[in-house]
């Protein structure tokens, strides 16, 4: 007890062992219960949880008579885990933390430890199913998330080597004609995805030719006139034996007057329907796909840097814009990446970006 002023009625007059006199006023006064906390187990089902996970410690308090007395939970580290005022533990990022339950009536505590994991929970391909010609390569890019996972790396493996083979890179080389598939599985363990991969003969000049202005890099073709992109503008630079189908990033076939955007595939196919080969469309700029570049492709490049939502695939290359633009409006986000904006008419904005 310490010396202090006096606060309240005085309540007693008490004679300490030493002989000294104290007076005890109300303000002083704490109900001390018979039987005090003795020991408190703590125990969890679990001591390894996964971010955002949330688990209910088990808490023993000794002796039984003291059970219902009061007791407080402290975590050592709450951007680790944090604990309520029952136990309830919630797992927020990767790490270790201590909870200690403590008698509120004294310096009684016990303790467990709590680590936290944050585990791969999304492989996110733009590819379902690719279509190489024999000789070709292609490289995906799995999108892993969480961003803040643990162990980002991905295993990459081929069911058949013979028709196409993966390396650590995600590097695919076509070998010959089949059918196989790459599994792209995450090193932790938790996840894998599946693509089917489709390789076909090279085709030969006389089977397909593009138009000059366009650009073909094995599977993908970029220099398109962004103005005015639609299936009719596609088949008319293209001279081909094959029938060609056009589809959307979604695998919706388009019909003719439909806008193409980034991710949309020209489909090659024979009399009897067999695939010869396909193509993605690149338009630098229109990053979402709807084949327009505006302040929608801006929204979403805003939210591939900031890594709410990354780019991928052709999408990711369609950020890329290298020419320069003279009267452009120029804006700079703090990692460096340059957005032009270019304003067209009084109507129009085109947005081009240079990462
Ligand atoms: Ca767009």
């Amino acid at each position: 007890m310490q010396k202090e002023d006096n606060h309240g009625e005085l309540w007693d007059r008490v004679i300490l062992p030493n002989g000294m006199i104290g007076y005890v006023f109300q303000s002083y006064l704490r109900e001390v219960p018979n039987r005090q906390i003795e020991a408190i187990n703590v125990s969890s089902d679990k001591t390894l949880l996964k971010k955002g996970e949330t688990i209910k410690l088990k808490v023993e308090i000794l002796p039984d008579e003291a059970k219902d007395h009061e007791i407080e939970y402290i975590s050592s580290n709450p951007k680790v885990a944090t604990v309520d005022s029952i136990g309830n533990v919630m797992a927020i990022k990767s790490g270790t933390t201590t909870i200690t339950v403590k008698a509120k009536e004294n310096n009684v505590k016990g303790e467990i430890q709590i680590k936290v994991i944050t585990p791969v929970t999304g492989i996110e391909l733009t590819n379902q199913n690719i279509v190489m010609q024999v000789g070709d390569q292609f490289t995906i890019k799995p999108i892993i998330t969480p961003v803040d996972a643990d162990n980002k790396n991905v295993i990459y493996s081929s069911k058949d080597e013979q028709i196409a083979k993966i390396d650590i890179k995600g590097n695919i080389t076509a070998i010959k004609e089949g059918n196989t598939k790459i599994t792209v599985m995450a090193e932790d363990g938790a996840l894998k995805k599946e693509i089917d991969i489709i390789v076909v003969k090279k085709l030969n000049q006389g089977e397909v030719k593009f138009d000059e202005s366009l650009n073909i890099m094995q599977n993908e073709i970029t220099g398109w006139d962004i103005e005015n992109l639609n299936v009719e503008n596609i088949i008319e630079k293209i001279e081909t034996l094959y029938n060609i189908e056009i589809y959307d990033y979604k695998g919706n076939e388009l019909k003719e007057g439909e806008k193409v955007g980034t991710g949309s595939k020209i489909r090659l196919v024979d009399e009897n329907n067999n695939i010869k080969m396909e193509y993605y469309i690149i338009i630098y700029g229109d990053v979402n796909g709807d084949g327009k570049i505006n302040s929608l492709d801006l929204l979403v490049l805003q939210r591939h840097i900031l890594e709410i939502q990354r780019l991928n695939g052709t999408f990711l290359k369609a950020r890329k814009y290298k020419q320069k633009r003279k009267e452009s409006f120029l804006i700079r986000f703090t990692n460096n990446t340059k957005t032009y904006i270019n304003f067209k008419n009084n109507r129009t904005i085109e947005v081009y970006w240079v990462i």
